[in-house]
């Protein structure tokens, strides 16, 4: 038995914080990762499309998605290829949802409750297996539902189908525990693959029965990063072969720069992002004709700390990175700069840090006082030492440890 397993599309998610054109390319984005997956579901020659739920994001779903949604599945049905899908939290099944209301071409199976059904596959007229899901009939779905699954017959390959919190599961702790399973029970309930969703980020919780979240389809936010699609599987009788396939059209990128002590223009800032990002890329291309939007999180002392605080300066900025390293969108986080060190404006305070000020800068000064002598060496240490080559060696010191030093009283003066 062969499937496609795919989860968390939230088609029509409203994007409501992007611009315009970002938005709208976003959207297009989940509906052409779908076209890629019929693609692949059409070319893998795959027996069953399955869906694990949160296919709509909510209540708007646009007539073009929903005309959209309904030529895919035809175009599955019409090559012999089932659908199941089973809903989620975003998408329940209940009365007034998309799920029951909208039209479906034959051939696709609509799990829209929480009582488990059982749906034989087939492939030209031949049992090849069978899936097992429920679906969530309200967006408030707190039951195990994993637990009312039937023990499966198995003379045929036997996969269950769910959308859920599986406890204890990285990311848990951002998501709802909506329909909780347990890994124990999934792990000991006789199905041969768990085709699981709700979690975005894509992972393995178990090898034997393998049980996997596929994460999203189309990565959402910049939290979600990384490459997103489906997974292809291929059970047979001895071990079961799943692959991840590559489908989303759009990668985010988040990279996080906390020195920017050397960046002295906006231009020199934008050379030292064009840096990161060419270094990022070359561990982690995507694919050619990936579209990326970059969030650049900016941090520490810097001196462009006022221009960086300009909402029109932060626009021409993201605009040039975008034109420069061809991306679809930047978003520049800069709330965590700070100004740069200023010694200047402490030296004259009356107190311990102007006075440590003082006495470094005279101390780094050619013709000052000697560092040795201040440092309470005597003349015969002096002479011992070197005397000639001391005071600049001190000096040397002084001066390349300054920025060091600075920052020590400065932060410490800041915070006294
Ligand atoms: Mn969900």
């Amino acid at each position: 038995m062969r499937f496609l397993h795919l989860a968390d599309l939230h088609l029509d998610t409203p994007f409501t914080t992007r611009s315009d054109a970002v938005r709208r390319e976003l959207k297009e984005a989940g509906r052409i990762a779908l076209e890629r997956a019929v693609e692949l579901a059409l070319s893998e020659r795959v027996d069953v499309l399955l869906i694990a739920g949160d296919l709509f994001d909510g209540e708007q779903l646009s007539f073009h998605t929903e005309r959209f949604l309904h030529q895919s599945m035809a175009r599955l049905s019409s090559a012999g290829v089932q659908v199941v899908y089973a809903t989620g939290n975003h998408d329940p099944g209940g009365a007034g949802g998309h799920a029951r209301r909208m039209e479906w071409p034959e051939g696709v199976t609509l799990l829209l409750d929480p009582k488990p059904r059982v749906v034989p596959i087939h492939r030209e007229g031949e049992l090849v297996g069978r899936v097992t899901g429920a679906g969530h009939g309200s967006a408030r779905e707190e039951r195990d539902l994993a637990s009312t699954f039937p023990r499966p017959q198995g003379e045929v390959p036997e996969i269950a189908l769910l959308h859920t919190q599986v406890l204890g599961t990285p990311g848990e702790a951002h998501h709802d525990r909506y329909a909780p399973s347990h890994l124990a029970q999934l792990k000991a309930s006789g199905y041969d693959y768990w085709a699981l969703g709700h979690i975005p980020l894509r992972q393995e919780l178990a090898e034997t029965p393998p049980i996997h979240y596929p994460g999203n389809l189309q990565g959402r936010h910049p939290g979600e990063s990384g490459p997103k699609g489906g997974l292809l599987v291929q059970v047979a009788q001895n071990r079961t072969q799943v692959d991840f396939v590559e489908l989303a059209p759009i990668r985010w990128e988040v990279l996080v720069m906390d020195e920017l002590d050397h960046a002295h223009s906006l231009a020199d800032l934008a050379r030292l992002v064009e840096n990161r990002w060419t270094q990022a890329r070359e561990s982690d291309p995507g694919t050619p004709e990936a579209k990326w939007i970059l969030r650049l999180n900016l941090a520490g002392r810097s001196p462009l700390h006022r221009e960086l605080s300009d909402p029109e300066e932060q626009l021409q900025l993201s605009q040039e990175l975008a034109i420069r390293l061809d991306l679809l969108d930047v978003e520049i986080r800069a709330e965590a700069t700070r100004p740069p060190l200023a010694p200047a404006d402490h030296r004259d305070r009356m107190d311990v840090l102007g006075e440590a000020l003082r006495i470094l800068e005279e101390l780094t000064t050619e013709d000052g006082p000697s560092p040795s002598r201040t440092l309470g060496l005597s003349e015969g240490e002096m002479a011992a030492l070197g005397r000639a080559k001391l005071d600049p060696y001190l000096r040397e010191l002084l001066q390349s440890e300054e920025p060091e030093l600075l920052q020590a009283l400065l932060v410490e003066g800041e915070t006294s």
